[in-house]
């Protein structure tokens, strides 16, 4: 019975499928935007999708990508990340990032903030990510 229990929980746990690292956020001042990266692991079988982000420090926060168009550089929201089995995503300048906007007070140097990361299977995985350039 216990090991059916055990083996139930290996099967129906999310477990550590998805596992977020290497996070951190640009320094930023009150009412203004800013942006947070960190790298996205897959160690699941499944594709999994990252659809939204909650965060005490600011009033609205969107999945972004950078994009080029001819001379034009941009950036864009985009609804959500998905992540393949067996693979990683990195958010980093340059390229997708999540935009921390309408910030209610400065994050310095040195700050770790909180943020939680809504995932369609692995549910929601709470992360601290340090303020630095
Ligand atoms: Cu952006």
């Amino acid at each position: 019975m216990f090991n059916l229990l055990a083996v139930l929980l290996m099967i129906f746990n999310p477990g550590d499928d998805i596992v977020i690292k290497d996070q951190w956020i640009r320094p930023g001042a009150e009412k203004m935007a800013t942006a947070l990266y960190f790298t996205l692991e897959n160690n699941g079988s499944e594709a999994d999708t990252l659809y939204a982000i909650e965060t005490d420090i600011a009033k609205m926060i969107q999945i972004h990508e950078t994009y080029s168009n001819g001379d034009v550089m941009g950036m864009r929201e985009i609804g959500e990340i998905i992540i393949e089995p067996e693979s990683s995503v990195k958010l980093e300048p340059g390229g997708m990032h999540i935009m921390v906007m309408r910030l209610k007070r400065d994050i310095k140097i040195g700050d770790e903030i909180d943020f939680t990361l809504y995932f369609r299977n692995a549910d929601k995985i709470t992360i601290t990510a340090e303020a630095k350039n």
